[in-house]
Formats: C-alpha cells, sequence, structure tokens
C-alpha cells in the first residue's frame, strides 16, 4: 500500500535463468496492476558483456598506465633527489651540531672531535655554557679510540708522590708522563656515562688491560669519589676493592685504615680503602721489582709487581655520538 503513488514502475521480481535468453520482467504500474514484458536477452547480453568488457580493458589500461607513471616518478626521486634530500639532512644536522650546541667547534671531551688527526693532544671545551678551554691527551687507535687519557707512567721522570691540590689541579707533561687532575676529570664526565680503560705493560714484554663499563669520579665535595663497575679484560678484576672510596693523598687521609695513612704507607694517590691492591700513581721502579709502593696490580702479577708502564682513560658510552 505504500508503494501506491510513489513510482510509474516498481521492480518486483526478475527472472533471468532462462538459458535460451527469453526473459520474463514482472512489472507493476502506479496503481499496483502488474505488468508483464518479454525481452528477447541475447543479444543485449552480448552488448552488455562487450560493454562491461570494454570498460574493464579501458579502466585496466588507465590504472596501468598510472602505476608506470608513478613508479617512474619513484625512481626519478630515489635517483636524482634522494642523495641531495639526504645530504640536505646531513647538513642540517652539521649546522645544528655546530652551531647550536657547539659540539664540533668546541667539543666537550675526545669523543666529539670531528678532525682527528691522530693520537696527541687537542684543545677542549667541557662546559658548552661557557668558552674556557684547556688541552688533553687523545687516544683515537686503542680498541676503537675516543679516549680522554687521565694518566700516564712510562719513564719515572715524573714524581706522583704529591699533595691533594697537586692531584686536585694536575700535574706532569701531557706528551709524557702526567696525572690530568681530580677537577678536571670529573667535569669531563659530566656530558653522559663513561667508562675506563687501563694498559699495563711489564718489563718482560707483556702487556694486559682491563675495561670497567662502569667509571665516574665524583667532585671535590664526595673528594673525588670513585665509582666502577662492569669489568672484563686480561689483568684481572682487582679495581672493585676501591669502588665506593674517596681519593686520598699524603697530606688529605680519607682512606678507611685508620692506623694507617695509605697515600703515605704507598707513596701514591689513590681511592685507597685499607689499603690498594691497585696502585698505579705509586713510586716508578725500574726492573719489575716486587715492592707494594710500586706501580701495581696485584691481581696481574699475583704480586706487588711494579709495572714499566700504565694508561689510564675513559670514553662516553651513553649518549652515543
Ligand atoms: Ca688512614
Amino acid at each position: 500500500m505504500l508503494i501506491h503513488g510513489f513510482a510509474l514502475f516498481w521492480l518486483t521480481s526478475v527472472t533471468t535463468l532462462n538459458t535460451d535468453s527469453n526473459v520474463e520482467v514482472r512489472l507493476l504500474d502506479n496503481q499496483n496492476a502488474p505488468l508483464t514484458a518479454l525481452f528477447d536477452m541475447s543479444k543485449a547480453n552480448e552488448r552488455l558483456k562487450q560493454f562491461v568488457s570494454d570498460a574493464i580493458e579501458t579502466k585496466m589500461i588507465d590504472i596501468e598506465n598510472k602505476i608506470k607513471q608513478q613508479t617512474e616518478n619513484i625512481e626519478r626521486i630515489l635517483t636524482f633527489h634522494f642523495p641531495e634530500y639526504l645530504h640536505g639532512i646531513a647538513d642540517k644536522m652539521n649546522k645544528e651540531k655546530f652551531n647550536e650546541t657547539g659540539i664540533g667547534l668546541r667539543p666537550r671531551d675526545c669523543g666529539e672531535i670531528n678532525l682527528k688527526k691522530g693520537n696527541g693532544i687537542y684543545t677542549i671545551f667541557p662546559n658548552s655554557s661557557n668558552s674556557s678551554s684547556y688541552t688533553v691527551f687523545c687516544d683515537f687507535e686503542t680498541d676503537s679510540g675516543n679516549w680522554t687519557v687521565f694518566q700516564r707512567r712510562i719513564n719515572g721522570t715524573t714524581d706522583f708522590f704529591r699533595g691533594w691540590e697537586e692531584y686536585e689541579n694536575g700535574f706532569g707533561n701531557l706528551e709524557a708522563e702526567f696525572w690530568l687532575g681530580n677537577k678536571k676529570i670529573n667535569e669531563l664526565m659530566f656530558n653522559g656515562l663513561y667508562e675506563l680503560r687501563v694498559d699495563l705493560t711489564d718489563f718482560e714484554g707483556n702487556s694486559g688491560y682491563a675495561k670497567y663499563s662502569k667509571f665516574s669520579v665524583g667532585n671535590a665535595s664526595t673528594q673525588y669519589k670513585l665509582e666502577v663497575g662492569g669489568y672484563e679484560g686480561n689483568l684481572g678484576e682487582g679495581l672493585q676493592y676501591n669502588n665506593g672510596k674517596s681519593f686520598s693523598t699524603k697530606d688529605r687521609d680519607n682512606d678507611r685504615y685508620s692506623k694507617v695513612n695509605c697515600a703515605n704507607d704507598r707513596n701514591g694517590a689513590w681511592w685507597y680503602m685499607k689499603c690498594t691492591n691497585i696502585n698505579l700513581n705509586g713510586r716508578y721502579l725500574q726492573g719489575g721489582m716486587i715492592d707494594n709502593k710500586g706501580i701495581t696490580w696485584y691481581n696481574w702479577k699475583d704480586s706487588y709487581y711494579s709495572m714499566k708502564s700504565s694508561v689510564m682513560m675513559f670514553r662516553k658510552v651513553y649518549p652515543p655520538g
């Protein structure tokens, strides 16, 4: 009843299953009276098929052309523009690095130096907010490089049995024997997380190393406290004993041995406990002498054998770059 008056013809059912293509179509007129028409569908089917086939073919060719065009565009972008695009990004990053953070022009440690001209002395700017700078010795060769060296013993020409202030500010010659200074060591490790590497040689031509994945030296208010952990190497672990200890010198006894001034007893300056197995700032002794006042790494030699050379250095492990 609702259908009344809506349409002139209303399709109610279409029967198209006749194989001879004669189709009876039942229709209603606007009075809802049935109308019956008989079509010969064979020609119509043929035309319809052709039309659909043509339409699909045209559409497919169209799509094919569009895909071809897009592929060519992408190829062109990859060939000509992509390297340019990458170059642009690299350029932008470099500019940002140089201009905004000062890294590159003002490296904060050996790892941030762009123009690496071999191992040697470089100027660094530890604090990016001011222009104060000083020189350090960088090792770009050992174990993938980027190490800032803070201690070296090679021949005993520099006296290491010194007081608090000298250990605080550093002494010696960066090209030869030196202690960089506790103040600088602390300041240089302000920019991230650092690892430690120690390289030793004996008088028989043997060498060994120790690496600690965690290394930091606190500021003056902690008496330059040592934090160390995560050993690997072939010297044998021995520095863990000194972990969490303050720095001591002959004139500043911060060790944990109340009866003894460890720095005096061991002729050095170190993060002494009660006192230590490792004493790399001890007295330089020739010829492989066994003496606990010497440059010792007990865990390597099973004795207080005094080393021919010692190098201590650190490198940033986080953030990378
Ligand atoms: Ca003591």
